[in-house]
């Protein structure tokens, strides 16, 4: 046991009483919080702030219990997402939280109603409230914290448990049993999930024995399992006579009874009591020992409201293994609808809240006074909070140097590839260098390593576990592409299938310059479609403001005989709208290699510039970035990289060819769809005077700067320009735009609305057909010949020849 693991397991509560004086002030701030928001605070809305109070009061006690004595500043946490007020309470009384976001909870600038890394100001470890995905978080961020020290990373700093705060319904969620699998896998430890259950969840009582299917499940991928069920009153209560069969009562009844008697108070315990199991001896006088208030003390008296059960367990862990610990609370501890089966969203009444501050001993006026009421001197207090070792770390976001990368990435030119090709070879290159840069980049993929070309790179950095297996069919000589050699040096952590693991693997590599002071270079690989099943954890990812690159590969319908299954048509949509992710769908090599070298840059960027007068972008925060790729292999575009080619594929779009004066037409096309599109150009020559040709390397890019610059204007920068507003300058009004991509049409669509352009936007709207690559272009509409149909359509002028009639 390491030194420290010692001294925290040695140290009990140096003051119990002030433990558990604040205990009751954070049920009490936490509780004032959403009154003050919902009945105090002037309401625009109309709306209340319900689920909250009774699900925050169930960990009341766990959380006073971790963070005022067992938290180092090293440690993280996911807080189930009701609990937030819990929280905000508990940063307030360290000093690290201000009453004016308090007193915002909910509102503008105002404490977030789900702990967010992103919008609140107390330092929140992670973010959480889409159920299930900050547990998972946890659990990858531990295996992270593993990878970053077997790389010689963040030698300095000691290692922290990851803990959950678990909704015990926030276990339905499917993808905390994906993460469970992947953890045992890989080797979890440090990771601490403690399941708060209080066996309610949002509409009703939960299934009767969840608690054994849970230890059971735990137990077989390797965590301890701690159940803590009884708090001390209840284990002094079954030593006295009578008191086993007390024991046994409890044991036995069924989750609704427990509820409802919680709800009801003393004397229905009693009578109920009485009824099953008094005697006229032993029970019956442990019974009478106690007043109605006293029996309900006791009968409530579970074991994550007892802050010494809660500081043993978690002072007797001495070892590094998973433990989940299964924490029985009661839903609205402390407060009236305790127990009762309909509290989630349930809010006290004025007269509810008038009764509860009297009970606190808190002066109408001093609600926020941090220790109006309690009996202990305000000085020890504040000693106490002062001693406290969460918060003897000072801030806990860490900052991490930028690490210089390549300007350019060199790669050999193929007269004909496809960017997933050029992707592979990217990698291949870079893997041969060793900088501190390259050391940092670390790849990942759900089963799809292979197929999506990493495999070169894999070979030359290795695959990464924390005990080192050989390749067998390489010791056995047996030929093979693939070396698949695990150490603790290994840069690529191969994942099984589970895509939501693949995006919260990401979001804790994205995020180890602000948890472990140490930057990595995260990029994931997916096959396209399967984006939309991990998406809410992409989603996640982003509103962490985690950093990584994404590479997905084969998209739309391009991926022809693969199969119709796998096509996707709606992530170049997923790409323009997911906020903080930057989607790129280059078609050419050297394009995607300007992409990859600015996305280097641009994920480690922290808002530390000047918003762009040139581009408008969002360029100066930095973010996440997906590259669209495809398998299609596609003739190559001789030319010679200029820095204002590289500036234009960055921004978004360039032409191919230039739309002269007389343009009637111009085709916009992103992706895979490049030849079709430089085919309709050349099938028009004849017939349409100066058709240009608009490369869109990136919608998003190019609609991200329109609508900052529009914004621009509007706040009176006249001189905004967008770089589509540019592109688009010089294309005579009456000019027709073809839009055409291998996804849905609406994602170029709106190039019609920037100068008022007549558009027919081309694309795929339905899916599932499999054949040729000429096949289903043909079939969907978007092969050279339905390019110059709708160029003829919109912009009518003599027939054009080449146009051969639509089947
Ligand atoms: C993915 C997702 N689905 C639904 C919700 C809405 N929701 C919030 S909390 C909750 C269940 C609460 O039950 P539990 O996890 O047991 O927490 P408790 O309220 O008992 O503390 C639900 C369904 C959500 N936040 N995220
Ligand atoms: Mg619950």
């Amino acid at each position: 046991m390491s030194k420290a693991r010692q001294d925290q397991r040695n140290a009990a509560v140096d003051d119990l009483d002030a433990l558990a004086a604040l205990e009751k002030k954070v049920l009490w701030l936490a509780s004032w919080t959403i009154h003050h928001a919902n009945h105090l605070r002037e309401s625009v809305d109309g709306l209340k702030v319900g689920g909250h109070q009774a699900s925050s009061a169930s960990l009341a006690t766990v959380m006073t219990a971790l963070y005022f004595h067992v938290l180092r500043p090293h440690d993280r946490v996911a807080i189930k997402p009701h609990a937030s007020p819990i929280y905000h309470a508990i940063q307030y009384l360290l000093g690290r939280q201000t009453r004016d976001r308090l007193e915002a909870f909910r509102g503008y600038n105002g404490a977030q109603s789900y702990p967010s890394r992103t919008k609140d100001g107390d330092d929140v470890d992670f973010s959480t409230g889409s159920v299930g995905l900050g547990v998972a978080q946890t659990l990858f961020s531990s295996l992270v914290q593993d990878y970053v020290r077997a790389h010689g990373l963040a030698a300095d700093r000691p290692e922290g448990r990851m803990i959950a705060l678990v909704g015990d319904a926030e276990l339905d969620e499917g993808n905390i049993f994906e993460a469970i699998l992947e953890g045992w896998k890989q080797g979890l430890r440090n990771c601490w999930w403690i399941i708060d259950y209080n066996r309610q969840s949002l509409d009703a009582v939960i299934r009767e024995g969840l608690w054994a299917r849970y230890e059971a499940l735990f137990r077989e991928f390797g965590w301890d399992v701690v159940i803590l069920k009884y708090g001390s009153l209840l284990q002094a209560a079954f030593n006295e006579p009578g008191g086993e069969a007390l024991r046994q009562w409890i044991d036995s009844c069924p989750n609704q009874l427990y509820s409802a008697l919680v709800f009801q108070g003393g004397a229905a315990w009693r009578k109920r009591l009485n009824d099953d199991i008094g005697d006229q001896g032993l029970v019956t006088r442990l019974l009478e020992r106690r007043s109605d208030d006293a029996l309900a003390r006791l009968m409530t008296n579970l074991a994550g409201h007892d802050l010494p059960s809660l500081i043993e367990a978690f002072g007797s862990v001495d070892h590094d293994r998973p433990t989940c610990f299964i924490t029985y609370t009661i839903k609205g501890f402390g407060l009236p609808f305790a127990g009762h089966k309909d509290n989630h969203a349930g809010l006290m009444t004025p007269a509810q809240m008038d009764l509860f501050q009297r009970s606190m001993k808190v002066r109408p006026g001093r609600e926020w006074d941090r220790f109006e009421g309690l009996s202990l001197p305000s000085d020890r207090l504040q000693a106490f909070l002062e001693r406290v070792p969460f918060a003897a770390g000072g801030p806990r976001r860490q900052r991490a140097p930028r690490i210089a990368v390549p300007a350019e990435l060199a790669v050999a030119r193929q007269a004909v590839t496809s960017t997933q090709a050029g992707f592979g070879a990217l990698l291949n290159e870079l893997g041969k260098t060793h900088t501190e840069f390259t050391r940092r980049i670390v790849t990942t993929s759900p089963d799809v390593t292979v197929s999506t070309n990493l495999g070169p790179w894999v070979n030359r950095r290795g695959l990464f576990a924390r005990e080192a297996a050989a390749d067998t069919f390489k010791s056995e000589r047996i030929p093979s592409t693939f070396h698949w050699e695990f150490s603790p040096k290994g840069q690529h952590i191969e994942l099984g299938i589970a895509e939501m693991n693949l995006f919260i693997l990401l979001s804790a590599l994205g995020l180890t310059h602000a948890l472990d002071g140490e930057r990595l270079f995260p990029i994931g690989t997916l096959y396209d479609p399967f984006i939309q099943r991990g998406l809410d954890a992409l989603n996640y990812a982003c509103y962490q403001d985690a950093r990584f690159i994404l590479a997905a590969t084969p998209s739309g319908i391009t991926l022809a005989p693969e199969g119709g299954a796998h096509q996707s048509i709606t992530t170049p949509l997923i790409g323009l709208a997911q906020d903080g992710l930057a989607a790129f769908e280059p078609a050419f090599v050297d394009e995607l290699a300007v992409v990859l070298a600015w996305a280097f840059d641009y994920i480690q960027r922290e808002g530390d510039g000047e918003v762009s007068e040139r581009t408008w972008l969002r360029d100066v925060a930095g973010g996440s970035v997906y590259l669209r790729l495809s398998t299609r292999p596609v003739e190559q575009v001789k030319r010679t990289m200029t820095p204002a080619l590289r500036q234009a594929i960055v921004d978004g779009a360039y032409w191919l060819r230039e739309p002269g004066p007389n343009c009637q037409v111009a085709i916009a096309y992103a992706g895979a769809v490049a030849p079709e599109a430089i085919q309709a150009v050349g099938l028009m020559g004849e017939d349409r005077r100066d058709v240009g040709l608009l490369a869109v390397t990136s919608a998003d890019r190019l609609n991200v700067g329109w609508t900052a610059a529009q914004r621009a204007r509007e706040r009176g920068l006249v001189h905004a320009r967008s770089h589509i507003e540019r592109l688009l300058a010089d294309v005579p009004s009456h000019c027709g735009i073809v839009t055409v991509l291998d996804g849905h049409p609406a994602t170029l669509a709106w190039l019609g609305a920037v100068r008022g352009h007549r558009v027919r936007p081309l694309g795929v709207e339905h899916f599932g057909q499999t054949g040729s690559i000429a096949d289903l272009y043909r079939h969907y509409g978007i092969d050279a010949n339905a390019i110059v149909a709708a160029a003829q359509a919109i912009a009518p002028g003599r027939p054009i020849r080449h146009l051969k009639s639509l089947p």
